[in-house]
């Protein structure tokens, strides 16, 4: 990006100050995002995606009348609000300003069980202050984001139009995952059945802001996803990214086995602060076995669409990320049992 660009955006948010370093952030796999710093202030600048986020509008209502609600919650950690609470188009992009969250930093993996405890206590303490909320004021911007019938719907439709020769590449691993598809319907069936609650909806451990000093989290970030829904979409989402030790992105698939200690420290530092019911605690380790194995279908259904949804910086990386997504799923399944 271009100062003199990032220079106009700024003036557009109103603010007059000369930047003076730009970075791109490499991680996110949808929106794109850039620190970028002036002689006194620094701020996270975004373009959304408006194919993936086409309710962005709606999007940013909700993580207002979210963050309002929180403010006067006294949550104990930042909600970096987009500046002016409004966006900027420019020439068919859409661009927010935050402020940047001071002597933050972010994670690939996990490498203590405090970080772990410290993410699972944030996300509690937001389900806590969340939980007598009315969901029904809020949007429902992304309809059926993570319903196992519409996830399966779209994965076998890739599989009838895709690019053939990474149907073949993919054979013997796409019909040991259409054998654990009932999984995802058990997942619906279970979600339909629990309170609609506010979901974060992407709590993978880079969206937690640690910070630089304590390793303590500052913020869990990232807010586009914002909506009514099950827990086990966010409880899910931590067990899958916190307990995959090498991390999403990794090619070691033979070392990607999911890490019980830290599945049991999620759940025990999570239910200690968010007042949930039985049959949500009692789901929560299927809902991460449910949410990897929902991960690797969409991931291969990105793969076999030619990588049309997330983010790529080099060939083949959808068919790694469905590898190992798949290799932690197999380890889960072989601690979790789903629910009867
Ligand atoms: C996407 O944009 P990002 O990287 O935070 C995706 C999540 C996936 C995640 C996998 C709107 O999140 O659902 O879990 O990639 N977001 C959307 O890394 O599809
Ligand atoms: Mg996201």
């Amino acid at each position: 990006m271009e100062l003199k660009f990032a220079q106009s955006i700024l003036l557009g948010f109103g603010l007059k100050e000369s930047i003076v370093t730009i970075k791109k952030v490499e991680s996110g796999l949808i929106n794109s995002t850039f620190v970028l710093n002036s002689k006194t202030n620094s701020y996270i600048l975004q373009a959304i995606n408006t194919n993936i986020f086409p309710n962005y509008e709606k999007g940013l209502e909700n993580i207002l009348t979210v963050g309002n609600w929180l403010k006067s919650k006294n949550y104990s950690y930042s909600f970096p609000l987009p500046i002016n609470g409004q966006y900027l188009k420019v020439e068919n992009e859409v661009w927010r300003l935050m402020p940047y969250v001071k002597n933050s930093m972010s994670y690939n993996r996990v490498s203590s069980l405090n970080q772990v405890k410290s993410a699972a206590n944030c996300l509690g303490e937001f389900y806590h202050h969340l939980s007598d909320f009315n969901t029904e004021i809020l949007s429902i911007t992304l309809p059926n984001f993570h319903n196992g019938n519409s996830i399966t719907k779209k994965f076998e439709e890739a599989l009838l139009n895709c690019d053939k020769e990474r149907l073949l590449l993919t054979k013997s691993l796409t019909n040991e995952i259409v054998k654990e598809l009932p999984i995802l319907k058990k997942w619906d069936e279970v979600c339909n059945s629990l309170p609609i609650r506010v979901v974060h909806y992407d709590t993978k451990i880079n969206n937690f802001l640690f910070d630089k000093k304590t390793d303590e989290v500052l913020a869990l970030i990232d807010l586009d996803t914002l909506m009514p829904g099950c827990v086990l979409s966010d409880i899910g989402d931590m067990i899958r990214t916190y307990s995959n030790p090498l991390g999403e992105e990794s090619k070691e698939i033979e070392k990607v086995i999911c890490n019980m200690e830290v599945i049991n420290t999620i759940i025990q530092a999570f239910t200690n602060k968010a007042a949930l019911q039985k049959e949500e605690i009692e789901n929560l380790f299927f809902g991460g076995m449910a949410i990897t194995l929902m991960q690797s279908v969409r991931f291969l259904t990105d793969y076999l669409n030619r990588d049309s949804y997330y983010k790529t910086s080099y060939k083949d990386q959808n068919l790694v990320r469905v590898k190992n997504q798949w290799a932690l799923y197999k380890s889960l399944r072989n601690n979790l049992k789903p629910p009867s």
